[in-house]
């Protein structure tokens, strides 16, 4: 039996869970420091965590990851290290029990899981993360092996009762070790975390000026341009700034594309493959198009829609080089991080603005938002087409390939619906009664919207007044007054596109095509 002798109530096993943990600290640290390091080595929690995104089933793949944006990856990356640190003080506390090399054989099957989730990584060669992912093992199995071998060499001399080491001193020689080993991983992950902190990617985009668009359905930018008069505060602004733009992909780390090295490569079903990169894209006759984007997963009333004004080349002149075959049915555009979405080739050359986008709101795209170019396709949900850090566009049947989301349970053809929001007043808020604003945004791309209405309580319908829109494929902002009467009170919201059809009233979740409904705020007045 393992029993602590003394005043050292602490058993063996114990200091094992703490080395063990430490270990594994080690480890992970040391993957961190060479990710960071190195623009294409994942670090180990984060390739762990890709290897979960890939394998999670559709449905809660669907909550976790594309629906909570960047939310849900910090705690899905601190989940696996906590786990990561348990297993370690698990293995730490079986090998004090039955010998090291429980925990040095544990340590040696981290080295293989990790090595085999890093190895997935698209953006890494598969031997150079096995080489790092082992030796990061290898890093843990020492730490470990050198921490268990503190406590139990005055556990011996005790025994012997030769020597009069106080326990107490051996617990905190031991507990001293322990935590250098675990400052020691901390200050490497914070040394990891500043040298990975300016890419390669980063650098180059600071350095690019984008040429004007010769052509654009960009609304002059005045202060106020797309607000109705006299529009409230805390309505969405027309053009949403970079910042404030949703984000939603399922990269646990972004990629960081060198633009001078990237290149955007037609393939497929096409008579002329070709390869394209970042200075030709420049030189060629860039426009200018505001297109509204939104998420399929945006529920009603949600943020995850947004208006940018995009700065690109359009896709047909790209495909007309390509020369697109007959029977082609699908345009297909893959990542850098290998994620796919694909959509019908009739969009193109339907009147629609379809484009490879180098530039957001007047600079070069956002890294997070696909640097160095990205489809976006107007009127198509990003899922189905709004590929960042896109590098290849391949041509292909309509059913011989789905993109990322389809076989996770989403449609495989992705239109926007017409929806409508209710920016002011926000939910619950406390209206003063009398004259009292109400406004928010209205989308329809590619059939624009022609009339917002609201009810409150569900009486009347009033119609709105509509911001300028210089195209039908943004959101239109809209604004209306209301006099509030004291009490509790619902509105709600309605929009028709172009056509005159109002949106769909389902109500429907947005798997698998996007959410119908209407938006409905609740407010007290007083
Ligand atoms: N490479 C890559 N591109 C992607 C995605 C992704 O997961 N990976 N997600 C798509 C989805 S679902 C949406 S809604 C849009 C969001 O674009 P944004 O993050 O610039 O708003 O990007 C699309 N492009
Ligand atoms: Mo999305």
């Amino acid at each position: 039996m393992d029993t602590a002798e003394g005043p050292d109530t602490h058993s063996p096993r114990y200091y094992g869970f703490v080395a063990g943990a430490m270990a594994a600290g080690s480890s992970l640290a040391f993957g961190e420091l060479v990710a960071g390091l190195s623009d294409s080595i994942p670090g180990l929690v984060l390739a762990v965590g890709e290897w979960i995104v890939d394998v999670t089933p559709g449905d809660i793949a669907a909550r976790g990851i594309e629906t909570a944006g960047t939310a849900d990856k910090p705690a899905l990356l601190w989940g696996i290290s906590i786990v990561s640190l348990l297993l370690g003080g698990v293995l730490g506390s079986i090998s004090t029990k039955h010998g090291k090399s429980y925990g040095i054989t544990g340590f040696a099957l981290f080295g293989l899981f990790g090595g085999f989730t890093a190895a997935r990584n698209p953006v890494s060669p598969a031997a150079t993360s096995w080489f790092w992912a082992l030796v990061a093992a290898a890093i843990g199995a020492g730490v470990l092996s050198f921490l268990l071998d503190r406590p139990s060499r005055p556990t011996r001399l005790r025994t012997t009762l030769e020597d009069p080491t106080d326990p107490r001193a051996t617990r905190r020689a031991f507990l001293a070790w322990s935590a250098g080993a675990g400052a020691a991983a901390l200050s490497t992950v914070g040394i990891a975390r500043r040298v990975s902190g300016t890419s390669a990617a980063e650098t180059a985009r600071d350095t690019i000026t984008l040429p004007t668009a010769a052509t654009s359905t960009a609304v002059a930018p005045a202060p106020a341009a797309g607000a109705p008069i006299g529009a409230p505060a805390g309505l969405s602004s027309y053009i949403t700034p970079n910042s404030d733009f949703y984000r939603i992909d399922t990269a646990l780390s972004i990629p960081q594309v060198d633009p001078s090295t990237w290149k955007l490569s037609f393939t497929g079903m096409v008579d002329n493959p070709f390869e394209i990169t970042y200075d030709e894209i420049l030189a060629m006759d860039l426009v200018d198009h505001t297109i509204t984007l939104s998420c399929v997963s945006n529920e009603i009333g949600g943020n995850l829609v947004g208006n940018a004004t995009w700065t690109g080349v359009p896709l047909d002149a790209l495909l007309d080089r390509a020369g697109v075959q007959a029977g082609a049915g699908q345009i297909v555009g893959r990542s850098r991080d290998d994620w796919t979405a694909g959509f019908p080739t009739e969009v193109i050359g339907d009147g629609r603005n379809a484009m490879l986008a180098v530039g957001m709101n007047g600079e070069p795209l956002p890294i997070r938002h696909g640097f160095p170019a990205r489809l976006v396709v107007a009127g198509l949900y990003g899922y189905v087409s709004a590929v960042k850090w896109v590098e290849e566009v391949h041509l292909t049947t309509w059913d011989g390939f789905d993109g990322f989301w389809v076989p996770r349970g989403w449609s495989k053809l992705g239109p926007m619906k017409t929806m409508s929001r209710i920016d002011v007043p926000k939910r619950n808020a406390k209206v003063a009664a009398g004259l009292t604003p109400v406004a928010g945004v209205a989308w329809a791309p590619t059939r624009g919207i022609s009339k917002v209405e609201i009810s409150v309580d569900d009486g009347a319908w009033t119609q709105c007044e509509l911001g300028e829109v210089t195209t039908d494929e943004s959101w239109v902002l809209w604004h209306t007054g209301w006099q509030a009467a004291p009490g509790r009170h619902t509105i709600a919201v309605r929009a028709f596109d172009g056509s005159g059809e109002e949106q769909p009233l389902g109500p429907a979740s947005p798997r698998p095509n996007g959410a119908e409904g209407r938006h409905r705020v609740r407010v007290d007045v007083t």
